[in-house]
């Protein structure tokens, strides 16, 4: 049910995020890929603030599924208008939540199907690794972009290409396929061994 989603808390800080153990799912990646699209698609509802413009959201957005589960919506990286003494106690807080969050399940880099992997992607995957997080799942953002057979075969190559980068899952998404949401919320579902969330 839709009703059963709601808006926790917006953090900007380590002391601030929620003192409990509610399994979190993170959605990250660079800004304007459709991290908050695709969570108000998750939750069938305009649950988080969208833009054409990068940079929208700006602190650790967390949204609860009745008592649980939560998404996390990630500020973009590779853009932003912050300041650079905001964006360092970002940088600061994403690294103590990804390096100290127990109950943190699963996550999910996007990355624009359109654009592929960027340096920056690159980066965040080898940091990942450094800090050897293992539940990173991708997310092919815009598939209704890619048209031409050409882009697809860009995207076959990419995926040879991340197989030399340690990941659990691929997933495809569109603002217009129902089904590639039907398969991300199973994998949510599965791994909170839930029934279901609608
Ligand atoms: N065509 C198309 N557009 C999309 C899709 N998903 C998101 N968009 C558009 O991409 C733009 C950016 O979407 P957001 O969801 O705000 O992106 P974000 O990753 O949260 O961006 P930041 O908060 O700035 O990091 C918006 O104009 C969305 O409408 C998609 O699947 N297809
Ligand atoms: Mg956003």
């Amino acid at each position: 049910m839709t009703d059963d989603w709601r808006f926790l808390k917006e953090v900007y800080s380590y002391n601030d995020l929620p003192n409990d153990s509610i399994p979190e799912f993170i959605f990250w990646g660079r800004s304007n890929v459709g991290k908050s699209s695709l969570i108000n698609l998750l939750t069938k509802k305009k649950i988080a603030k969208t833009s054409k413009t990068p940079g929208r959201t700006k602190s650790l957005v967390f949204f609860q599924f009745k008592s649980s589960f939560r998404i996390v919506d990630f500020p973009g990286y590779g853009f932003s208008k912050i300041n650079k003494e905001k964006i360092e106690l970002l940088d600061d807080l994403i690294e103590k939540y990804l390096t100290s969050r127990s109950n943190l399940k699963e996550l999910f880099l996007l990355i624009d199907s359109r654009h592929g992997l960027k340096p920056i992607d690159i980066t965040i995957l080898d940091l990942l690794g450094n800090i050897s997080y293992r539940n990173i799942n991708l997310i092919f953002t815009k598939q209704d972009k890619l048209k031409s057979l050409q882009s697809k075969k860009n995207l076959e190559n990419l995926e040879k290409e991340l197989k030399k980068k340690s990941y659990k899952k691929i997933f495809h998404t569109s603002i217009n396929d129902v089904n590639g949401i039907v398969i991300l919320k199973k994998f949510l579902l599965k791994s909170l061994n839930e029934r279901e969330f609608e």
